[in-house]
């Protein structure tokens, strides 16, 4: 951590961050580094110190358009560079564990998006070298956005606070449309080397975190069907180039799932449906949850993301009912630092607060949640899906997936 004197004598901590890859996470990523000191009252303040890429021209715009000082080519460089004390990893998953496990090692705290990795084995490898980080001090957190939600957030505090009673089910959806076209590009993440799984690990895993996130309870064991409907697709433009001969438009074999559905147990005798897909037309961003317990019932929709539906079945019935909190008063968890109530938050919004989150546990030596650890436990699920449909649905436990990993 770097000191710098301000003016006036005050002085503001800084740490500087190293992040790597620039597309749609590296932006939103870029912002909420940007303004998360503007909104929040933190002990230290993020600089944007470098940030890398493979392509000089292309890094050097994107550091241009979205405020980085300094940029760099090879990722190494980037960890290695003494003003980055934060690496905050943005590229598809398989390059996660290398790059979190070196800077770990290295010593840089690590901010990882989600899923955590491609594999099981890979997850295991970077929670052994997050654990080891940690001893000395170095912090490490996965980026599940979505519990940044205040919505999601305040979820949590009432079924904490026993305001559902027992828990008995959880019914999640991520509903999403952006493939459905079969001319759309065969991008990294319809490729299984590069994404680890399809709308599965992408999408799946934030309704698996959300999940056991507002219930405090684990998801133990599975049945789940997965289903590719676009198998061949136009190779996107920075692979067409390589492969297509004659004029013929080339195509590439789609190797991951464009849905996924299963049903599952949690801790605790609550049971659960799970149902991701990029192939719900007219759905564009619908991550949806609804959790009932004795005592009453929630449900969110991200497309509807400041409002939170709540049925208090302790009323008399005929009081009863669900009824919309618009989560965006000074109480609700974040919601205090932005505009006044009803003045919603954003998708962005949920990156910011992952910032605040991950720079406090690190300022007041606290190991921020989701860690690695959780991430791992995030990614036995996903494995656990796929045993389980590659086997005809056969009833696959996260202990199964344990013992042949
Ligand atoms: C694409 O499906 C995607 O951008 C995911 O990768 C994100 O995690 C999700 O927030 C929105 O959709």
């Amino acid at each position: 951590m770097t000191t710098n004197s301000g003016t006036g004598g005050s002085e503001t901590r800084t740490l500087g961050v190293g992040m790597v890859g620039y597309a749609f996470m590296g932006r939103a990523h870029s912002h909420a580094w940007r303004n998360v000191s503007a909104f929040f009252d933190l002990p230290v303040r993020p600089v944007l110190a470098a940030i890398a890429g493979r392509s000089k021209e292309r890094t050097e715009a994107a550091a241009a358009s979205l405020g980085w000082a300094a940029v760099e080519t090879d990722w190494r460089d980037l960890i290695n560079r003494d003003d980055v004390q934060i690496v905050d990893i943005c590229t598809p998953g398989d390059s996660h564990a290398e790059i979190a496990i070196a800077a770990l090692e290295a010593g840089k705290h690590v901010l990882c998006e989600k899923p955590m990795a491609n594999t099981v084995e890979e997850a295991v490898a970077m929670t052994e070298a997050a654990e080891r980080a940690a001893a000395r001090g170095v912090r490490s957190m996965v980026g599940f956005n979505y519990r940044r939600v205040p919505a999601v957030a305040f979820a949590r505090r009432l079924v904490a606070e026993g305001r559902l009673g027992e828990l008995r089910h959880v019914r999640a959806q991520y509903l999403q449309d952006w493939i459905v076209d079969p001319e759309f590009p065969l991008v990294w993440r319809l490729q299984k080397d590069k994404a680890g799984s399809g709308a599965l690990g992408d999408i799946g895993a934030h309704i698996i975190d959300t999940a056991q996130f507002i219930t405090g309870r684990l998801i133990t064991g599975v049945s789940a069907i997965t289903e590719t409907f676009v198998k061949e697709r136009p190779l996107a433009e920075e692979s067409a180039g390589l492969s297509a001969s004659s004029g013929a438009a080339a195509t590439g074999e789609v190797t991951v799932d464009d849905a996924a559905l299963f049903i599952g147990r949690m801790e605790g005798g609550m049971l659960a449906s799970f149902e991701a897909t990029r192939m719900a037309t007219g759905r564009k961003n619908a991550l949806r949850i609804e959790i009932n317990g004795s005592l009453g019932s929630l449900a969110f929709d991200f497309e509807a993301m400041n409002e939170l539906w709540f049925h208090d079945h302790t009323l008399a019935g005929a009081e009863g009912g669900f009824r919309r909190i618009i989560v965006t008063e000074p109480d609700h968890p974040y919601a205090g630092a932005w505009w006044p109530p009803g003045h919603g938050l954003g998708y962005d919004h949920t990156f910011t607060h992952e910032a605040k989150d991950f720079l406090e546990a690190i300022a007041n030596g606290t190991d921020p949640s989701p860690s690695f650890a959780e991430g791992l436990r995030v990614q036995k699920v996903l494995a656990a899906v796929e045993r389980s449909a590659a086997e005809g649905s056969r009833w696959t436990t996260v202990e199964d997936v344990e013992e042949n990993a």
